[in-house]
C-alpha cells in the first residue's frame, strides 16, 4: 500500500472554488490550458504520485545514495531510478516550462498543486528533475549560445544543480572564496571546494550543469568583496558538442564526498571539487554580466517555493496517515465514562486530546496549502502581466513578500505539526513499519537549506517590509481587513472574523514596534539586535494571521456550498468551517502575548556572558 496520501480535493478546492484560476484559463498565455486540463493533470499526477512514485520513497530512505571515490560517481537504488523514469517518460518536468521551451502553457498555481503531488510522494525524484527548469535560467541570461545549450540541456534531460554553499559559507554566501581565472579562449578555469551541493552525482542522466557562483580574478576583472563580487559559471560534468549535446571529455569538476544525513537519503549531497584533480574545471560565464547574486536569486526563488510546498505536502500526508490511524485505533474509554470500567472502548479520534491534535494538523496542512497557492496566485498574474506587457510589479513585489512565509512558516510548522502526527500514532509512530518517522527526518532539512529560518525572516523583515516601505505587506492587509466586515446581520463566522481582527491588529503593532526599533537604531545601533530576537516571531506571526485569514476564506466559500443544499462534499465543506472556527479560537489569540513579547524586548540576552550559556 502506498505510503503517500494525496489531498487531490482540497488542491482543486483552493483552484477552483477559492482562487478560481480557471478564469485564467483559456486566454493569453494560458491559452492551452481549461479548467479540464488542470483537472487532468491533477487526476494524472496522483495515479502516478500514489503508485510508482511513492514506490521507491522507502527503498531511497533505506538505500541511499552510493558513493564511489576511486570514479567520483554516485549510484541510485534501482527502484528510484525506475520512479525518476517514470516522471522523466511523463514528461511532467515540461510542466514548469515557458511555452517556448516547450511547455504546456499551465499557470504557476496548477503548476504548484501539481508539484506538491510529486514533492509529497517523493521528493528526491522532483529535486533530481532539475536540468529543464534551470535551464530558463540559461535562457533568459544567456549569449545566443547558451540559450542553445539550454535547448539541449532540456533535449537531452540533463540534470542541473545549484553551487553556492562552501565550508565556510553557508548562510554568508558572500563569504564563498571559489574563484574563477579567465582563460585566453574565453572560458574560466574554476578553483575551490564547495560543500552541501544537492544532486551534484547520479547515474540516470548523460551529462549535469552545474550552476557554480565563483569570484572572477584577475585579467582587469575588479576584484569586489561579498555577494556582489561572485559571478554565475556554467560548469558541465562532462564537455559537450555545442551544437548537438553530445558529451565528450570529463571536465575537471568532481564530486569529492557523500554525507551521511538524517534523512532525504535518496538526495545525493555531495563535496564537489573544481580543479583539483589534475584536470581544469572550465566554466563559462553566464550572460556577459557581472552579476551571478542576482542571477542565482532567479533559481532560488523558485528552490524556495519548493522547499515551503515539499514540507506542506508532507506535513499532509502526515496529517492523512495519522487520520486513517486514529479513525482505526480503539484505545480506552470515553473521558465522560472513565470511572466505569466496563464502558466500551472507543476510537482515539473521540479523546479531546487526539482531536485537538489533529485539528491543528488539519489547520496547518490545508491552512498552508492556501497559502502556497496564495502567493502562486501572484505568480500567475506576473506571467500573464508580463506577456501582456502590463505592469506586474506589485505582484512581484507580493510573491517576494510571501516566500518567506511559504518556506520560513511552511517548514517550520510542517516539522512542527509532522511530530503531532507521530503523536497521533503512539508507540506505533516511532516505527518504520508507518512513514511517519521518515517524513520528519525527510522535513527536517526544509528549515535549514534555501536559508535558514533566521534568514527567511530577516529577509522578510528589512528586505521584504522595510526596503519595500510596507507596500506590499500593505497590499495583503487591505485584504485581510475587507474580510472582517460581513455583510450579513447573522454571520455565522462572525467571531472567527472579530478574533482575525484582533490578530490583524496584534500583527501590525508587533511590527510597528519592531519597524521602530529600527529607525531607533540610527541613534543607538544596538536597537537592531532587538530585531534580530523577535524576526522569526514576527516571521512564524504573520504566517499563522494569514493561514487564519485564509481558512476564513475558504470557510465563506464553503458556506455558500452548504447552503445551495448539495450533500454531495457535506463533511468536507463542515470541515472547512470547523476548521477555521478552530485555528481562529486556539490559534490567533496566541500573537497577543506574543506581541506582549516584542513590544518588551529588551538587550539584556546580548549581554550575557557567552560563558553563562
Ligand atoms: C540550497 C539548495 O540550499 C537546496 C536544495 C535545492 C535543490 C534544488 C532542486 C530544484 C528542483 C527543481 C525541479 C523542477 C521540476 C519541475 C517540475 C514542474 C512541476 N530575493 O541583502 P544583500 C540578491 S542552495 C531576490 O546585501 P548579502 C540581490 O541581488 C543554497 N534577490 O545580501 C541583492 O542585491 P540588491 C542556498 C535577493 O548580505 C544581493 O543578493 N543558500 C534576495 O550580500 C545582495 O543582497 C541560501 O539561500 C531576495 N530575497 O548576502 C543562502 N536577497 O539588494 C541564504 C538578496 O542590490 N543566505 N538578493 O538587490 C541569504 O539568503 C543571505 O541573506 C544572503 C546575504 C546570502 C543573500
Ligand atoms: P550556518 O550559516 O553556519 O548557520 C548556522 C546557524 O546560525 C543557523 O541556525 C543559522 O540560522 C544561524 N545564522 C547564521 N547566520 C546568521 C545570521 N546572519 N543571523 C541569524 N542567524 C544566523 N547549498 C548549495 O549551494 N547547493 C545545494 O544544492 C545545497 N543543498 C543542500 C542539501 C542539504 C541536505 C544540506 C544540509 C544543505 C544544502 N545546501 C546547499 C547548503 C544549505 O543551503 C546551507 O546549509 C544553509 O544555507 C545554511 O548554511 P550552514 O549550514 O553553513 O549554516
Amino acid at each position: 500500500m502506498s505510503h503517500y496520501k494525496s489531498n487531490v480535493r482540497d488542491l482543486e478546492f483552493n483552484l477552483f472554488e477559492v482562487f478560481q484560476v480557471q478564469k485564467r484559463l483559456g486566454s493569453g498565455i494560458f491559452e492551452q490550458s481549461d479548467e479540464d486540463t488542470a483537472r487532468g493533470v491533477l487526476t494524472e499526477l496522483n495515479t502516478l504520485a500514489t503508485g510508482p512514485l511513492a514506490e521507491s520513497f522507502e527503498e531511497g530512505d533505506r538505500v541511499p545514495a552510493a558513493f564511489d571515490p576511486q570514479t567520483h560517481s554516485v549510484t541510485l537504488p534501482e527502484s528510484f531510478k525506475k520512479s525518476y523514469q517514470q516522471v522523466i517518460d511523463g514528461e511532467w518536468w515540461r510542466l514548469g516550462l515557458p511555452d517556448e521551451l516547450g511547455g504546456y502553457g499551465i499557470p504557476p498555481t496548477v503548476q504548484w498543486a501539481a508539484a506538491e503531488l510529486m514533492l509529497g510522494a517523493n521528493p528526491a525524484v522532483f529535486m533530481y528533475m532539475a536540468g529543464p527548469n534551470f535551464a530558463t535560467i540559461l535562457w533568459n541570461n544567456g549569449t545566443a549560445e547558451q540559450r542553445r545549450w539550454a535547448e539541449l540541456i532540456i533535449d537531452r534531460g540533463w540534470g542541473a544543480t545549484m553551487v553556492l554553499t562552501e565550508p565556510d559559507a553557508g548562510s554568508d554566501v558572500g563569504a564563498g572564496r571559489t574563484k574563477a581565472i579567465q582563460q585566453e579562449d574565453g572560458s574560466w578555469h574554476l578553483d575551490g571546494v564547495k560543500r552541501f551541493i544537492t544532486s551534484a552525482d547520479q547515474d540516470m542522466t548523460e551529462n549535469i550543469m552545474h550552476l557554480v557562483l565563483a569570484r572572477p580574478e584577475g585579467h582587469g576583472v575588479e576584484s569586489k568583496p561579498g555577494t556582489k563580487g561572485l559571478s554565475l559559471f556554467l560548469v558541465p560534468k562532462f564537455h559537450f558538442d555545442s551544437q548537438t549535446g553530445e558529451p565528450g571529455e570529463r571536465n575537471g569538476a568532481f564530486v569529492t564526498n557523500v554525507e551521511h544525513k538524517m534523512g532525504l537519503n535518496a538526495s545525493a549531497t555531495c563535496e564537489l571539487t573544481f580543479g583539483q584533480h589534475g584536470t581544469p574545471a572550465k566554466g563559462w560565464l553566464l550572460g556577459d554580466v557581472h552579476d551571478g547574486i542576482a542571477q542565482m536569486f532567479q533559481v532560488i526563488e523558485y528552490a524556495r517555493m519548493m522547499v515551503g510546498t515539499k514540507a506542506i505536502g508532507t506535513l499532509s500526508t502526515g496529517y492523512l496517515n495519522a487520520l486513517d490511524y486514529a479513525k482505526e485505533r480503539v484505545q480506552s474509554a470515553d473521558l465522560t465514562r472513565t470511572t466505569d470500567k466496563t464502558a466500551p472502548r472507543v476510537t482515539i479520534t473521540n479523546h479531546p486530546d487526539v482531536r485537538r491534535i489533529l485539528m491543528l494538523q488539519k489547520a496547518y496542512s490545508e491552512g498552508l496549502r492556501a497559502v502556497y497557492t496564495y502567493t502562486a496566485t501572484f505568480q500567475d498574474e506576473i506571467a500573464q502581466g508580463k506577456a501582456d506587457g502590463t505592469d506586474v510589479s506589485l505582484s512581484e513585489k507580493v510573491n517576494d513578500l510571501l516566500l518567506p512565509i511559504v518556506k520560513g512558516v511552511g517548514s517550520e510548522r510542517a516539522y512542527e505539526m509532522l511530530t503531532l502526527s507521530l503523536q497521533t500514532l503512539g508507540g506505533s509512530g516511532y516505527l518504520q513499519d508507518y512513514p511517519i518517522e521518515q517524513y520528519i527526518r525527510d522535513a527536517k532539512i526544509d528549515s535549514l537549506y534555501e536559508g535558514t529560518t533566521a534568514i527567511q525572516a530577516q529577509d522578510f523583515f528589512f528586505r521584504k517590509i522595510v526596503k519595500d516601505n510596507g507596500q506590499a505587506l500593505g497590499h495583503i492587509a487591505g485584504q485581510v481587513q475587507e474580510s472582517l466586515v460581513s455583510e450579513s446581520s447573522d454571520d455565522p463566522l462572525a467571531e472567527t472574523r472579530k478574533l482575525l481582527g484582533q490578530a490583524l491588529d496584534d500583527a501590525q503593532g508587533m511590527l510597528g514596534t519592531m519597524i521602530g526599533y529600527v529607525s531607533s537604531a540610527q541613534e543607538e545601533v544596538d536597537n537592531v539586535y532587538k530585531v534580530g530576537q523577535h524576526a522569526v516571531t514576527l516571521l512564524m506571526s504573520m504566517g499563522d494571521l494569514l493561514i487564519g485569514w485564509l481558512l476564513l476564506r475558504q470557510a465563506e466559500v464553503a458556506l455558500q456550498a452548504l447552503d445551495t443544499g448539495s450533500t454531495k462534499d457535506e463533511s468536507f465543506y463542515q470541515g472547512k468551517v470547523a476548521v477555521a472556527r478552530f485555528f481562529a479560537k486556539n490559534v490567533l489569540p496566541e500573537l497577543g502575548s506574543r506581541r506582549t513579547i516584542v513590544e518588551s524586548a529588551d538587550n539584556s540576552l546580548m549581554e550575557i556572558d557567552e560563558a553563562a550559556f
